[in-house]
């Protein structure tokens, strides 16, 4: 299980674009978004954090590696994320 946290994932519509970035490299992976915590957690099946990162970034999106207990020193671009923010 790899965990992200996607600061600038603020809605449905930015999940279902994740997950979509996601399933395009690694179709049968487990993807479980929390948008209360930004969280994002993949269980990849042919994939590594490095590439789901990239296809991530190729959405639009500042995923930001997560381990346990780690806060995460990246910060969001200013502009980025869907139309809805
Ligand atoms: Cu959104």
């Amino acid at each position: 299980m790899v965990t992200f946290e996607v600061r600038d994932m603020t809605c449905g519509h930015c999940v279902s674009s994740i997950t979509k970035a996601v399933r395009a490299i690694d179709p049968s992976a487990k993807v479980i978004a929390d948008l209360a915590t930004h969280r994002l957690r993949v269980e990849p099946t042919e994939s590594d954090s490095a590439q789901l990162s990239a296809a991530i970034r190729e959405a639009g999106y500042t995923p930001a590696p997560v381990d346990d207990g780690t806060v995460p020193a990246e910060r969001p671009a200013a502009r980025s994320g869907c139309c809805c923010r």
